[in-house]
């Protein structure tokens, strides 16, 4: 937002301000800081320069971008779709009218899991922004935009440094007629833990507000009872729809992994999910652990348990999953989760592209200019190399993912985080005790945030060079990971059959698990009490929403605000100046907002002086400039 302080409004110049109009504008009394935001951009820049991205350890030289390329659009407006189709028919007739049309559905999931399971969520929104309008006017058949949610609230903040509310509202601005879906975690919101009821409803009411229309609520346990104030709120506080998932484990086919996890099982779920108000129930393949003949089975066994509209979700870790999609289609499945050609595959979704070319004249088909899609993926692949640095190392799909059940999203994570630890080296080891946790933990769904616990533990295990005896032998002397004892306490929910008690005394100690919902526990939050004491640390700049995000990640809401006094925004720097800063005589174009734009050249740096500080030379708008920067080497 562009603020107009009070010495440039033409009301106060005029001399018609009243203290009631002084009163309801706050903002008036907003002035710039000292620094403007060119010369935020530029510290920014000679930050980068000097000391590079604290998130890229190693840049690689020979490596040269090409400017990707928006595809044109086929026509100049804006035409209806399925958000127009909701807003129009109502909730009920749109489920009704999604359940009797009999062409597949597609979701594109290219602005959120994705790049979360691909990219580690780096993914920015000026990348995101570039094509927004280009999908609104090129593709108003897609069914939906998984755009929000799961670890882009985190990353947005902690990592890229931009606020995740204004994504979804300027992508919300470029995008009217598409309609827009979030992950959320239930009781977990878009954190890791368990938060106040309160905060989930005014996040979910929010979220609405904002542009989110389809939830897609899941539990990382299966349990019924963390999704429900999520299902209730979206029902009750928005006019959008809930889509409460089953997460999907294990393989019911197999009689060595169907004891808990079998066909009943998930149609039971189903079934409760319905009742308990699902709009659409999603099934949640985290893993892309669905096989073909299993999806088969499953979808039509669940269309004749259940009446709600059915979406599937997978990651093709084992690069078989379109096969999945061909069953499930075949079966009734309604909507299909699936990424843009350069953006799929892997720990990804499915291709959307070659499903697109692999539904032509089947009497599901739906129409898709494919070959405006292809161009957009082409956009994509030419972005995806301003990331490279993120890229897992996955080079091919691998069975192997039905033995570890690692989901796609936190496959392109758990290296980084094995890095971390000095333990890359054993990440085949790492995989190895992934599967011992599981069944250490009693076999229990393995999805944000349980697969993170599932994760560490093995991790630890892998450190100390544990075996699952040892954690029987030792147990009572070690100290368990923090989020391990959580899990055990039941800050996650619980787990169908219980968790493991003799394991679960031995990570506990003393302390007694709670058994009801952990939100149960947790007073609700006095928002207007919040916002006071937040506005008492940050001042009046930032918005309720940015008390939400605030009150989700205190930590990273403060790091992300120091950041913010030093370098402005920075969601409109060009994704190469962000990561690897600019070469002697590289020029830039930083779009401030639509028409003011900056042009930014370096020109070079000094030696570092006797303080430690080095001198960067640049060009802003013609005019020679210089910032100095410690040299952190
Ligand atoms: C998330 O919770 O972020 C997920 O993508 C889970 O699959
Ligand atoms: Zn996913």
């Amino acid at each position: 937002a562009f603020l107009e302080n009070v010495l440039q409004n033409t009301t106060f110049q005029n001399g018609l301000a009243t203290v009631d109009f002084i009163d309801n504008h706050p903002e008036l009394f907003h002035f710039e800081p000292r620094m403007d935001r060119g010369t935020k951009a530029l510290q920014y820049l000679a930050e980068i320069i000097v000391n590079g991205h604290p998130d890229v350890p190693a840049v690689n030289p020979a490596i040269t971008f090409r400017t990707p390329v928006v595809p044109d659009t086929v026509q100049p407006a804006i035409t209806k779709g399925s958000k127009d189709r909701l807003t129009e028919m109502g909730r009920e007739k749109f489920l009704d009218w999604l359940k009797n049309n009999p062409a597949i559905q597609y979701t594109d999931t290219t602005f959120r899991d994705a790049h979360q399971s691909l990219l580690a969520t780096r993914v920015r929104t000026t990348d995101m922004l570039k094509v927004a309008e280009t999908v609104a006017k090129n593709h108003p058949e897609i069914f939906s935009l998984e755009m929000w949610g799961g670890a882009t609230f985190d990353v947005a903040l902690r990592f890229l440094h931009e606020c995740p509310w204004q994504r979804l509202q300027l992508m919300r601005e470029r995008i009217p007629n598409i309609l827009f879906q979030m992950l959320i975690r239930g009781s977990n919101a878009v954190g890791y833990t368990a938060y106040p009821d309160n905060l989930v409803e005014t996040f979910i009411e929010e979220s609405w507000k904002n542009g989110i229309d389809i939830f897609r609520i899941f539990d990382s346990l299966n349990w019924l009872e963390g999704m429900q104030v999520s299902i209730n709120a979206v029902r009750e506080r928005t006019g959008g729809l809930a889509e409460a998932c089953i997460c999907y484990t294990g393989d019911f086919l197999d009689p060595k992994r169907n004891q808990k996890f079998n066909l009943q099982y998930y149609i039971d779920l189903a079934k409760r999910l319905e009742d308990a108000g699902a709009h659409i129930l999603g099934i949640k393949d985290m893993a892309g652990l669905l096989k073909p003949i299993q999806a088969g089975i499953l979808v039509s066994e669940l269309k004749k348990s259940i009446n709600i509209p059915i979406h599937l979700h997978t990651h093709d870790t084992s690069s078989i999953q379109s096969a999945t999609y061909l069953k499930a289609i075949e079966a009734g499945v309604d909507v299909i989760d699936v990424a843009l050609a350069s953006m799929s595959g892997l720990t990804s979704q499915p291709n959307f592209n070659s499903i697109v070319a692999m539904m032509q004249g089947h009497p599901r088909e739906q129409s898709m200019n494919l070959h405006k899609l292809n161009e957009l993926s082409n956009y994509w692949e030419d972005v995806r190399e301003f990331y490279y640095p993120f890229e897992s190392q996955l080079k091919a799909g691998t069975a192997e993912v039905f033995d570890h059940e690692i989901p796609g999203g936190q496959y392109s994570n758990l290296r980084p985080q094995a890095r971390s630890l000095g333990l890359e080296n054993q990440f085949t080891e790492i995989k190895k005790n992934y599967v011992v946790v599981n069944k250490l933990f009693g076999d229990i769904v393995k999805v944000t945030p349980s697969s993170k616990v599932v994760g560490d533990m093995a991790l630890f295990m892998t450190a100390n060079e544990y075996t699952e005896q040892d954690i029987f032998d030792k147990g009572e002397t070690l100290s368990f990971p923090d989020s391990v004892i959580g899990l055990f306490r039941g800050d996650l929910g619980q787990t169908p059959g219980g968790f493991p008690q003799t394991l679960q005394k031995l990570i506990l100690k003393n302390e007694q698990p709670f058994t009801d919902r952990p939100n149960a526990h947790l007073q609700p939050l006095n928002l207007v009490k919040e916002k006071q004491q937040f506005e008492t640390k940050y001042g009046k700049q930032y918005s309720n929403l940015d008390l939400l995000s605030a009150l989700f990640y205190p930590k990273v809401f403060d790091e992300y605000h120091q950041f913010k006094l030093s370098f402005g925004e920075v969601y409109y720097v060009p994704s190469p100046n962000f990561f690897y800063g600019l070469k002697p005589n590289e020029e830039t174009l930083i779009e401030l907002a639509p028409g003011k734009s900056i042009l930014i050249k370096f020109l070079h740096m000094s030696q570092v002086d006797e303080n430690g500080y080095k001198q960067v030379f640049f060009k802003l708008n013609g005019q020679t400039r210089s910032i100095f920067i410690k040299d952190k080497s």
